[in-house]
């Protein structure tokens, strides 16, 4: 079997269509990360109508799952078609040299582009199984950051589609956050404030169909960094949210948006709302596609819990911390879980 190893970083795309029928040991996931195929069929993450104001639904998702659906969201489901199809088309329709015009840095964490694994392995992390994904990152606000020259110029209606969805997503996160905030007995606009501007990605994560899906996963295992994730994705289903110990599988449900409580809205509410772990498996039939919009703090700012909920009754549960510190911890150690996070927890 020949395997392409595209600038010395293989895309898994490539392994996928060289018709192996095993992975290679490098994808193998130790047996205590293996998937659960078949988590907990009863649990179904809760669904939030945005349109109707129901807070105390939101403070039991945000309590119990760190994770929903969003609908009558005011995102038109046109637009979110259109950034899925752009998307889908540049993994499977561009040629790989063309793709690989766009190929991000492999030593440098998150840089924006194509790219084939979450985290370089370091000796801190022990955790060094590579993931079965591809994807492309974009830097999309603030928009100082942002060079649609460095995004795919095919097919044509990419970069406007990529722009036009983050403007989108950027007020949802503030409506979403909003609604948050005034769940857990703040004003609402305190988590955003906390915040400061939105440092947006957009990332295209695609999973092509594994020869052995209970060895691998697509991504492992993490919560996410910053205040909030958005996410869509295909019907074609993977994502696993971790719910108490057990894994819950999360169904595709059309035109939605995903939520996700990330690190520092987590720190904000002082551990009244965790941050969501979560994970994607992969299926041997099926190629699938998510894209997931990150907002995150600068890096310069100092996040800590908020003072309004924090009394003698309910004191201050994280250490502050300045954002960029907690990226550089997260990439040097790996996510594994919710362990960057668990680091911050003061001693009761
Ligand atoms: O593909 C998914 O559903 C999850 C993506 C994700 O967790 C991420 O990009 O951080």
């Amino acid at each position: 079997m020949e395997v392409s190893d595209e600038g010395n970083v293989t895309r898994v795309q490539s392994l996928a269509q060289s018709g192996l029928s095993r992975v290679p040991p490098q994808y193998i996931q130790p047996p205590q990360t293996r998937p659960v195929r078949q988590p907990d069929p009863t649990q179904t993450l809760p669904v939030i109508d945005l349109s109707s104001f129901d807070l105390a639904a939101v403070a039991h998702a945000c309590r119990h799952w760190g994770a929903f659906h969003v609908t009558n969201h005011g995102v038109p489901p046109s637009l979110l078609a259109a950034l899925r199809r752009a998307a889908l088309s540049f993994f499977i329709d561009t040629p790989m040299p063309e793709k690989l015009r766009y190929a991000c840095s492999p030593a440098a964490p998150a840089s924006e582009g194509y790219g084939s694994k979450m985290l370089a392995s370091t000796s801190e992390s022990s955790s060094t199984a590579l993931d079965w994904r591809d994807y492309f990152d974009h830097h999309t606000l603030p928009l100082s950051r942002r060079n649609p020259l460095r995004w795919p110029e095919f097919p044509p209606e990419y970069r406007e589609t990529v722009a036009r969805y983050s403007e989108e997503m950027k007020g949802l996160a503030q409506k979403v956050l909003g609604v948050i905030s005034e769940s857990v007995g703040l004003r609402a606009s305190r988590i955003e404030d906390a915040v400061g501007e939105f440092y947006q990605n957009v990332t295209v994560s695609y999973y092509p169909p594994c020869p052995e899906p209970d060895l691998t996963l697509g991504l492992q295992s993490h919560s996410d960094m910053g205040a909030i994730t958005l996410l869509i994705q295909d019907d074609v289903g993977g994502l696993q949210v971790l719910k108490g110990d057990t894994w819950v599988n999360v169904q595709p449900l059309q035109d939605a948006v995903l939520v996700l409580l990330a690190d520092q809205t987590e720190i904000i509410t002082n551990g009244k709302y965790r941050s969501c772990e979560h994970r994607a498996i992969t299926n041997p039939d099926r190629a699938r596609l998510s894209v997931a919009t990150f907002h995150d703090p600068a890096k310069t700012v100092k996040i800590s819990p908020a003072s309004e909920l924090i009394n003698e009754s309910s004191p201050a549960k994280y250490r502050d911390v300045v954002y960029g510190d907690y990226v550089l911890s997260w990439y040097t150690k790996g996510p594994e879980g919710k362990r960057n996070i668990d680091a911050l927890v003061l001693d009761s």
